[in-house]
């Protein structure tokens, strides 16, 4: 720490002002006030960007006041603080947000009216800020909001990054990566601290330290330091309860200052150093599903990871006399193992920096570290290369030879474990040209291990740390994941929150599970109409939008049928477009038949380096082209891949769907979140038995969702049976013949051999269950297709869907974390 001043904000006793007025009128004059002074625009000048930054400024402004009062109270008080260490946080916008859990949706609205300003349109010029790469980012973000809405004293941290998730474009149907620039306008939510700046140390040497009658020390003395420098970002709780911070590091030069006379002459080599810091926190890693093993990855990892660490320490140290304490004061939550070097850093902290002895620290951190599990696919799990490792942090190195000696040394002494139960529960792989296992880590460093849906989390127990559990058979629970209702239902879907209002009052938008007092409304003929009109009107929104982006016309009376999420060939986008090609044949083979309308939508992105992702938003582009442009086909099916999926493209695509996909290979999704939110927005799930979509199905009950597929360990079976999927291609003519059509050029004219590879996959392989699964899936589409043409019947489902969908709140499942692994919060 540089500087030991802390800010107002950090709590130290700013007077809290008196409570402002909300009417219009003072809105409106406050905002005026804005656009003048800070913004130096007249109103007749202003543009709607300026309206924008001024009304910002004045929703802030209150925000302050809750933020201040609540960082009080979380220091004065005394009560356990959370800490939630993630690398990717996907917040999105934030103005929507912070005016709906303010209560000011209607007078911000009729204040900006009154010069003619529309507040839906002023909303939109905010840019997404993209800090992540899917799910896990995203659910970073509803946790935020989700323990601010509980009452619990949180704190995000993370990066800045100053180039978030790249922007997609598509170019003769194939993914273009463009950058990012969310900061280019200035971000007028975040607060720069340059007061609380850590130094970050990377390679250099360990020294052992021998002092006359004291124990042996070691001390690390890095060869590069690097300054991170902290901005927060305050996060809103509903009805503006509680106002917590995210604070987010950006990676800065020691002293650019210092270091340009250093170098007087070598302006050059001064920049290169700076150059070097900053690229620390210049750009998110686009791959959520391969490990990204670059030097840089791990540069990132540990510069937040400590720089968190330092920062809670003195929090701590702040209010008590010593870290013996710690763990009764904060929890410090490891999303994912991003931050698992987290376990040896306060190690190093606890013992090099504090004084404390090894046994005493490793009590503290494990009591105080807790790791949640998003996958167990084995090429994204995270393992870094030992001399790498050692080479860039030389003493947590040492660290985690110590903290492996004493598990292996418990596994064999109190459980007998032989030498292979060693070698699986080691931190250290031999087997791969020697690497740390960052997952082993982060579950020998934790308390408590969690997985993301029940599913997932007796996967976990059976697969990747099979025998870690059998180590410690207390340590792994589940806490399903969930999504926040005040973004994904209130905000995304006013028609919908105010028909709901409407039917059973108000007291769902404060406990979200009371809105299955809708349910018994599924019956009500008048009530269906009306929420199919609501949905009727969210689905002109998205034509409209397709239509102006991709000059596409879709029929809002067609079914919509929605797969949105990252692209991966465990999420089966190939099986969905397959299956629309299969349709499109049958179309044209028997145009009498009575077909249901359908516009099938696709969006996501690819990690750049994933060639077969990218291959299947080729195809899905290629095929929408085909079938789009061919007349016999008429308005009965559609396809439609729409660019750069973000959040705030979901807020529009979630309430629209009326059909849900999520059809991954079943045992590969840990939980989705997705399907949660399309459920509440009353979309009916075609699913597989996977992840979260096991309990939703408990949830919505078996006539409301729609299941098909092998399990889980169905699939395990096939696969250790060497499965492939000529046999069935070779039996299902509807699936050969889509297949046939994709390999001879059909949809790629221009180059015939485009998708070769990825057909002839299927033949020889099959390893993602596509060709397994096909006909069960075609099948269920079919009773689909017959269900539309009962509306009734339909639309009393997509009521069920969403009276039942309130257990699948983050509220809920914050509140289960809080209880049961933090032990923090109002109930602790
Ligand atoms: O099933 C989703 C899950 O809903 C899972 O794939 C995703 O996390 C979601 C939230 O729990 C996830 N993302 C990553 N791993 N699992 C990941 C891995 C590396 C980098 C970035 C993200």
């Amino acid at each position: 720490m540089t500087n030991e001043v802390d800010s107002a904000l950090d709590g130290t006793g700013a007077p809290t002002p008196a409570p402002r007025k909300n009417d219009p009128e003072t809105l409106a004059r406050q905002i005026v006030e804005k656009l003048t002074y800070s913004v130096g625009k007249t109103p007749a000048e202003a543009r709607r960007y300026d309206w924008l930054e001024a009304t910002t400024l004045v929703i802030r402004d209150r925000i302050i006041d809750q933020w201040m009062e609540s960082s009080q109270r979380a220091k004065t008080s005394g009560e356990k603080r959370v800490c939630y260490l993630s690398m990717e946080f996907l917040i999105g916008r934030l103005l929507r947000d912070a005016i709906n859990n303010l209560n000011l949706t209607e007078p911000i609205r009729e204040a900006l009216s009154r010069y003619g300003v529309d507040l839906d349109l002023v909303e939109l010029l905010e840019p997404d800020a993209a800090l992540g790469n899917g799910g896990l980012g995203r659910l970073a973000a509803c946790f935020m909001e989700s323990m601010a809405s509980t009452d619990i004293p949180g704190f995000g941290y993370g990066i800045r990054y100053v180039h978030g998730f790249f922007r997609q474009e598509i170019a003769d149907g194939a993914q273009v990566e463009l950058p990012e620039t969310w900061l280019a306008h200035g971000n007028p939510w975040e607060f720069e601290r340059r007061e609380l700046a850590y130094e970050i140390g990377f390679g250099g040497k360990v020294t052992t330290i021998q002092e006359p009658g004291r124990p042996a020390r070691q001390v690390w003395r890095p060869a590069e330091r690097v300054l991170a420098v902290a901005y927060d970002t305050p996060i809103v709780g509903w009805r503006g309860r509680r106002v917590n911070t995210l604070r987010l590091w950006s990676a800065q030069p020691l002293d650019p200052i210092l270091l340009d006379a250093f170098n007087s002459g070598d302006h050059i080599g001064a920049l290169v150093e700076s150059n070097k810091a900053e690229a620390i926190t210049r750009i998110l890693y686009p791959a959520d599903s391969h490990q990204a093993g670059q030097e840089l990855r791990l540069r990132q990892e540990y510069f937040f990871s400590s720089a968190s660490l330092q920062d809670i320490i003195r929090r701590h140290l702040h209010a008590n006399e010593n870290l013996s304490n710690l763990a009764d004061k904060f929890s410090i939550q490891l999303n994912d193992t991003h931050p698992a070097v987290s376990v040896a850093e306060l190690m190093r902290l606890l013992i090099d920096v504090h004084g404390h002895e090894w046994a005493e620290a490793w009590e503290i951190t494990r009591n105080t570290f807790s790791y949640t599990n998003h996958t167990l696919l084995p090429e994204a799990l995270e393992h870094w290369p030992i001399h790498l490792f050692e080479r860039l942090l030389p003493r947590q190195m040492q660290i985690i030879y110590a903290i492996n000696a004493g598990v292996i040394r418990e596994a064999a002494q109190e459980k007998g474990f032989d030498d292979s139960k060693i070698a699986a529960i080691s931190l250290i792989d031999e087997g791969n040209g020697r690497r740390v296992r960052m997952g082993q880590l982060a579950f020998v460093g934790s308390h408590a291990v969690n997985g993301v849906s029940a599913l997932h989390t007796e996967l976990m127990k059976e697969t990747v740390f099979h025998h870690l559990h059998l180590l410690y058979p207390d340590r792994i629970e589940n806490k399903t994941n969930g999504v926040t209702p005040r973004r994904w239902l209130m905000q995304a879907n006013p028609g919908l929150t105010d028909l709901v209002t409407d039917a059973i009052g108000p007291a769902f938008l404060d406990d979200i599970e009371k809105i299955a007092d809708l349910d018994p409304l599924a019956d009500d003929a008048a009530f269906r109409e009306r929420f199919a009109a609501v949905k009727r009107r969210n689905k002109e929104q998205l034509a409209n939008l397709i239509g102006e982006r991709m000059a596409t016309q879709v029929d809002p009376g067609a079914i919509f049928d929605i797969q949105v999420k990252r692209i991966h060939e465990y999420k089966r986008q190939f099986l969905n477009i397959i299956e629309a090609i299969a349709l499109y044949d049958q179309i044209r083979s028997h145009p009498e038949r009575d077909w249901t309308p359908r516009v099938k939508i696709f969006a996501g992105k690819a990690a750049p380096s994933y060639a077969q992702a990218k291959q299947i938003i080729h195809l899905a582009n290629d095929v929408a082209r085909t079938i789009n442009s061919d007349p016999a086909v008429r308005d009965l099916l559609k396809v439609v891949f729409i660019p750069n999926y973000n959040v705030s493209l979901a807020e529009i695509i979630m309430p629209a769907a009326d059909l849900s996909e999520q059809i991954s290979t079943a045992g590969l999704e840990a939980s989705g979140t997705g399907n949660m939110k399309f459920a509440m927005n009353g979309a009916l799930t075609i699913g597989t038995l996977d992840g979260a979509n096991v309990e939703m199905l408990e949830h919505v009950g078996e006539d409301n969702i729609f299941i098909f597929g092998l399990t889980a360990e169905e699939v395990a079976q096939r696969r250790r049976e060497a499965h492939s999927g000529r046999s069935i291609i070779a039996e299902l003519p509807l699936l050969r013949e889509a297949l046939d059509a994709i390999s001879s050029g059909v949809f790629s004219p221009e180059d015939p051999a485009r998708y070769h590879d990825l057909v002839s996959n299927l033949y020889n392989n099959d390893w993602w269950m596509t060709c397994a699964d096909f006909q069960a899936y075609w099948d269920t589409q079919r009773r689909l297709d017959a269900l539309w043409q009962d509306q009734d019947e339909w639309q009393a489902k997509a009521v069920h869907n969403t009276a039942r969908m309130g257990w699948f709140s983050s509220d809920r499942s914050i509140r289960e974390y809080a209880r049961d692994i933090w032990k923090a919060g109002p109930d602790a």
